[in-house]
C-alpha cells in the first residue's frame, strides 16, 4: 500500500492527503518528520516532506511531483480539466501559489507560528513580494465557485492548505491580511472548501496532531 510520509501540519503533506482521500486512494501515513539523517535523505533528498513510498524502495519527493504522480497513475476522478489549456491554466494556478505567495511567506512563520524572530529585513522583502504575488493571484483565481472555475480540482486542493497560512501569517506579522480587500472573497471559498469531506478530514487530523504535540512537549 502508499504510504504518505511526514506529518499532519505540514501544509505540503496535507495538499497530498487530500488529493489521496479525493481519489479514494487507500494509503497509510508514516510520521516522519523533516531530518538530514541518512535513512530520510535516503528516501527524501533534501530531508523535506511529503514524500511516498511506493515499496520496494521506490520513492517520490515533492509534492506537485507526486500529484502528478498520483494524476497519472489514479487518473479517476480527474483533478485536472480535460482540455489542454484549462489544464495548463491549473497548473499556473498551483505554481503561482506555491512560488509567489506560499513560499514568499513561508519567511515569516518562523515568527508568526513558532515563537521565533524574523527580520524587519525579511519582513520588508516579503510585504513587497507579496504587493505583487496577491494581486497576481487575484487575476488568476476564478472562485466560481472553486479556484480554478466551475469544478473542483488539484488547485483546491493546494489552495485549502496554503491559502490560510498566508493570510494568518501576515495577520500575525503586519496586522492586516496578504489579502487585503480580497480576504473576504478568499475566505469565503476556504470555509466552503473545508466543508468538503477530504478537506474536513485533513483539517481535523493537523488540529489533532497538533494539540498532540502541544500535550507532549
Ligand atoms: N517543495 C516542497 C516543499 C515541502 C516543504 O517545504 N515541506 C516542509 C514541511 S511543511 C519541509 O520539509 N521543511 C523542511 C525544510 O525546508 O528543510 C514540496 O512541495 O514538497
Amino acid at each position: 500500500m502508499l504510504k504518505l510520509c511526514g506529518f499532519a501540519s505540514s501544509n505540503y503533506y496535507n495538499k497530498v492527503k487530500v488529493v489521496l482521500l479525493e481519489k479514494g486512494v487507500p494509503f497509510e501515513e508514516e510520521l516522519v518528520m523533516v531530518s538530514q539523517d541518512a535513512a530520510v535523505l535516503e528516501r527524501s533528498p533534501m530531508g523535506k516532506v511529503p514524500f511516498l513510498d511506493l515499496g520496494g524502495g521506490r520513492t517520490i519527493s515533492e509534492s506537485q511531483v507526486i500529484l502528478e504522480y498520483l494524476e497519472d497513475a489514479y487518473p479517476q476522478p480527474p483533478l485536472y480539466p480535460g482540455d489542454p489549456w484549462a489544464k495548463a491554466r491549473c497548473r499556473e494556478l498551483i505554481t503561482h501559489m506555491e512560488l509567489h505567495l506560499e513560499l514568499v511567506t513561508r519567511r515569516l512563520y518562523r515568527q508568526a507560528f513558532y515563537g521565533g524572530e524574523v527580520s524587519e529585513a525579511i519582513k520588508d522583502a516579503t510585504k513587497a513580494d507579496l504587493a505583487k504575488g496577491v494581486p497576481a493571484f487575484m487575476r488568476l483565481a476564478k472562485f466560481s465557485p472553486w479556484v480554478a472555475g466551475a469544478e473542483f480540482s488539484a488547485a483546491d486542493c493546494v489552495a485549502a492548505m496554503h491559502l490560510p497560512l498566508v493570510s494568518i501569517a501576515t495577520k500575525v506579522i503586519y496586522g492586516a491580511d496578504a489579502f487585503g480587500e480580497h480576504a473576504e472573497r478568499v475566505w469565503t471559498y476556504l470555509k466552503m472548501a473545508s466543508e468538503r469531506p477530504s478537506i474536513s478530514k485533513v483539517n481535523d487530523d493537523r488540529k489533532a496532531f497538533v494539540a498532540a504535540r502541544k500535550k507532549s512537549s
